[in-house]
């Protein structure tokens, strides 16, 4: 699948190295530092394309657009790596209630996805893989799998047995009834008859009436939903024996901590021995009305209509980044108006023939972010910058500032 077309990132003049960066890691429960090395792998997962992109998708995406950028202003290469679900029931469903052809609709929506990207400037994946796309690789990692004697048969469909990971369930610390009931709310099927274990998850599903399936040596059908990003991740990560965890990061909403990610992270385990991820990083969701923003619940705000309606981009960005990311936030008319409020008197500054001194505010960005994307201090630094510019402050490179607000924060204003 294409990417969206990439971003032009200016250098950056610090006068030193970058603070190391410390991310929260789901599996530690701690914020940890994040080893320095020359390339690192990430992986985020990507979108189910039935609904385009509503202001919590962007939200997670703008956060490891953080990531990818600091890891990148430090100097070292990332392989960003992202799929698409472009074959789930959720999809299929959505199709049929509109009555439209599951592909044009998936199509549709990534096509939409992908101008949100250029719009907010997320730098794009190296790699951008849709699950159908992944077929070969999720017929080659369940083999995988089998190999280990971790998949079994139920009817003509294969699950994965998730005992076979002795460290199920270390990443999302969830006791077994929680992990239940999430499984059921969130795609699982905790109480289907002949499953060893109501945990164990499908891993490829085999062809239903008036469904698409693909012929391949398991039969014909799909790829369950967890093992496409598992076999997507290790094939175009291309992790190294030298490297303890197979890739350095893997995120996403708090929504996929379990089931999602600990079935990618047991998976990963049982074909190769290795933990997947030295981090595995989570957003907080953001909801309108008191509620999680989510296609299912229809109470959606989406980027396209804001962009659309004339609301620069960069208002967006700054709204998302003016709080953090780890946090379940609202998004209201409020959110963005104080960010559009903010961002005018940051503007008129820049825009000062003479401006307050600059080399410490870049400083104090850089270290916000390397504390675990602290934006709300990022941002507070740079408002107080403005304050101090229009009280007739002055000395400082103007240059240097807009090339630290785009090369770390993604803005340009
Ligand atoms: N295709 C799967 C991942 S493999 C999926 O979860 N798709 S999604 O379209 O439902 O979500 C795309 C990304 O946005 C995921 O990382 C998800 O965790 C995140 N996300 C979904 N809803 C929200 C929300 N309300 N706030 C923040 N992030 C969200
Ligand atoms: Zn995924």
């Amino acid at each position: 699948m294409n990417s969206w077309s990439s971003v032009d990132i200016p250098a950056l003049v610090t006068g030193g190295e970058l603070p190391a960066l410390r991310l929260s890691d789901t599996a530690s429960q701690s914020v940890k530092a994040v080893e320095k090395k020359a390339a690192y792998r990430m992986y985020v997962c990507g979108i189910t394309p039935y609904d385009s992109t509503h202001l919590g998708h962007a939200a997670t995406y703008l956060t490891f657009d953080l990531i990818n950028r600091y890891l990148r202003a430090s100097g070292s290469t990332v392989n960003y790596v992202q799929n698409i679900t472009d074959i789930d029931d959720p999809l299929l469903e959505r199709a049929i209630r509109d009555g439209v052809d599951w592909k044009d609709l998936a199509h549709q929506q990534i096509d939409l996805f992908r101008g949100d990207m250029v719009a907010l400037r997320v730098i794009p994946p190296a790699h951008y893989i849709g699950a159908v796309e992944a077929i070969p690789l999720v017929v080659e990692a369940v083999n995988a799998l089998a190999s280990q004697e971790s998949i079994y048969p139920v009817d003509s469909d294969l699950y994965f047995a998730v005992n076979k990971d002795p460290q199920f369930g270390k990443r999302s610390h969830l006791s077994t009834k929680e992990m239940t009931t999430i499984f059921s709310e969130r795609g699982g099927d905790p109480s289907r008859a002949g499953k060893q274990s109501p945990l164990d998850c499908l891993v490829w599903m085999s062809q239903r009436p008036n469904e698409p399936g693909w012929e391949s040596s398991l039969g014909v059908g799909r790829p369950g939903w967890h093992i496409e990003c598992t076999a997507i991740a290790l094939k175009y990560l291309a992790p190294l024996d030298t490297e303890v965890t197979l890739i350095d990061i893997q995120g996403g909403g708090s929504d996929l901590i379990f089931p999602h990610h600990e079935m990618c992270a047991a998976q990963a385990h049982v074909m190769t021995g290795k933990e997947l991820a030295g981090s595995y990083v989570h957003t907080g969701m953001i909801g309108l009305d008191g509620e999680k923003m989510s296609k299912s619940k229809g109470n959606l705000v989406f980027v396209s209509r804001l962009v659309a309606a004339g609301v620069d981009p960069m208002a967006i960005r700054w709204a998302l980044m003016s709080t953090h990311y780890r946090v379940d936030r609202m998004w209201s008319d409020d959110v963005l108006s104080k960010a559009q409020n903010e961002i005018s008197v940051v503007e008129k500054a820049l825009k000062m023939s003479d401006v307050a001194p600059t080399a410490q505010l870049v400083q104090q960005i850089a270290e916000a972010i390397s504390n675990d994307l602290d934006t709300p201090a990022a941002i507070a630094a740079v408002l107080s910058w403005s304050q101090e510019t229009m009280n007739g402050s002055n000395g400082g490179d103007v240059t240097q500032l807009r090339n630290t607000l785009d090369a770390l924060l993604g803005l340009t204003l």
